[in-house]
């Protein structure tokens, strides 16, 4: 066990300046309008920093900035973009446990998901666009004896990026890796609730990029993000957030007719079919551990498995070890590396959390564990700690239909393969699902029949960069991860050419 002392305490390896402004041109750019806002820390629930309160002037800033770096580094080579990518990949390698409690302060996650996933998969994805980009090849047609159609890549320009708060750094990073790639530069509006380690990130890898590729302008929804997305003056929008936000960011863009790529909210399905029971201890095991992961992260992933559907035949028994793993995961201090489950980003998620909690036990759902806000004493009283949940119900119910993102998730029983997938398949979202069995003619069937944009078999949670991620339904549009990604940063040029010597 390591505790980490928390940014600027003795020993700590991360310290926070007192104040963060805008990231622009490559420097550090106070707002216009002289606004700033307190940032706390989920940990303590108390402030540690100040952040820019930007409104549509910054903005404007960041754009002539991205502007003026757009066709030069448009021009620059795949192989030197690529170089900027690795050099910025090594960059946060060494500095990871530094990043990992700048991240854990601002946002609230355990400390050992920062080490061994978070900013492993943030430096792994820089590597993966890098590598991308150098081997992307255009295309040619053969028409006729005479004429060639060529197919270039081109970047989009200038693209406008907004993230939300509960992987900060990752989040950023799926977003700029691929932009940045295709040749493209960006203006970044961070999550309110989280703006500070992705300020963090930037000073630590100021000199690697030229001025004016990355702009990062913090502040408010409607505020900042609101100009960035109407803006006349971006190419395309990418936005990942709540489907209602993402439905308002479609009609901003919507104005100027930009495309849209939308990573929105989730309801995910994790389904156990009755053969897990039978399997051998370690699947068997492997099968408990899937069903916990509606704690990851506090349950603050869009992916997040919050509806598990059991086979009827193995329910009670599954569900009592289940429910065993479930009161056995370690929630403390997200500074000690034990920690499994730390601190929700934010008071409003907090309070939003509760408030399902409530609404589950008012529509007569059974509350089988956990279901309350939970004091860790000391500094940590004020911190905005929730006991991992478990629900037994229907999924007619709101805890079943509505995304709580936290550590809740919704049990239910199902009789027969048919069922399971009518239930998984009951729901206004698709982006993620789970099945878990040892026949895998069954998980094929199931992973085919399930509307989601990504089904895990015999597994849950993974990101790797070259998977494609993205949702069905009200989940979004377009996709993330995978070198499909590049296609959704970049213009498709056709030069159609006749090389006949003859009149027409
Ligand atoms: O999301 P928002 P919030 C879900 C989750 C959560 C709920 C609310 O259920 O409880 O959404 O979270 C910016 N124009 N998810 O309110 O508002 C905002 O500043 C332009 C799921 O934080 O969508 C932030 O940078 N931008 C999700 C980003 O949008 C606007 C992750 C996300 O904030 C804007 C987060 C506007 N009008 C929340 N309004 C996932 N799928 O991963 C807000 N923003």
């Amino acid at each position: 066990m390591t505790v980490y002392a928390a940014p600027g305490q003795p020993g700590s390896p991360a310290t926070y300046a007192s104040r963060y402004d805008n990231w622009i041109g490559g420097e550090r750019v106070a707002p216009v309008e002289g606004g700033y806002f307190e940032n706390p820390s989920p940990v303590t629930g108390e402030a540690f920093t100040e952040v820019a309160r930007s409104t549509a002037a910054d903005i404007e800033l960041a754009l002539d900035a991205a502007h003026a770096a757009a066709p030069v580094w448009a021009a620059t080579s795949p192989a030197d973009r690529a170089l900027v990518l690795n050099r910025v990949a090594d960059r946060i390698e060494e500095h990871i446990q530094e990043l990992a409690v700048a991240e854990v302060w601002d946002n609230g996650k355990p400390i050992r998901e920062m080490l061994a996933a978070d900013l492993p998969l943030t430096v792994d994805h820089f590597r993966y666009f890098a590598g991308a980009i150098r081997a992307q090849e255009g295309g040619i047609s053969q028409l006729d004896d005479d004429t060639v159609a060529y197919h270039f890549h081109e970047p989009l320009g200038v693209v406008g990026q907004i993230i939300p708060w509960n992987f900060p750094l990752l989040m950023a990073t799926w977003k700029l890796a691929p932009a940045l790639a295709a040749g493209n530069t960006v203006v970044l509006k961070p999550a309110e609730q989280t703006p500070a380690s992705i300020m963090y990130l930037m000073d630590l890898i100021a000199d690697l990029l030229p001025p004016g590729v990355v702009n990062v302008v913090n502040g408010f929804g409607v505020e900042a993000g609101k100009p960035l997305a109407a803006s006349g003056r971006v190419a395309k929008v990418a936005f990942t957030g709540e489907t209602t936000t993402g439905r308002l960011i479609m009609q901003y863009a919507s104005q100027h007719l930009k495309p849209v790529t939308l990573e929105l909210g989730g309801k995910s399905p994790n389904i156990f079919f009755a053969d897990v029971a039978a399997a051998t201890d370690a699947f068997y095991d492997k099968a408990l551990e899937g069903f916990t992961m509606f704690a990851l992260n506090q349950g603050e992933v869009c992916t997040c498995p919050s509806r598990a559907l059991v086979q009827e035949s193995i329910y009670d028994r599954f569900l009592g070890d289940c429910l065993e793993r479930v009161r056995a995961i370690r929630q403390g201090n997200p500074l000690d590396t034990d920690t499994m489950v730390g601190a929700q980003a934010s008071n409003d998620q907090l309070e939003k959390i509760l408030s399902y909690i409530d609404i589950g036990i008012q529509e007569g759902a059974k509350l089988l564990t956990g279901g309350e806000r939970v004091d860790l004493g000391g500094s940590l009283s004020g911190g905005y700690y929730v006991a991992p949940t478990v629900f037994e119900g229907a999924n007619s119910m709101r805890i079943f239909q509505e995304e709580i993102f936290g550590p809740v998730v919704s049990v239910a029983p199902f009789h027969e393969l048919q069922d399971a997938v009518r239930i998984a398949n009951d729901s206004l979202y698709g982006l993620g699902a789970g099945v878990w069995t040892r026949d895998m003619n069954t998980a094929y069937r199931v992973g085919r029949a399930v509307q989601a944009g990504r089904v895990w078999t015999n597994c849950y949670h993974a990101y790797p960069a070259h998977a494609a991620f993205g949702g069905y339904k009200n989940s979004g549009i377009g996709r993330e991860n995978h070198r499909m990604m590049l296609d959704h940063y970049q213009q498709t040029k056709n030069l159609l050419v006749s090389y006949s010597p003859n009149a027409l």
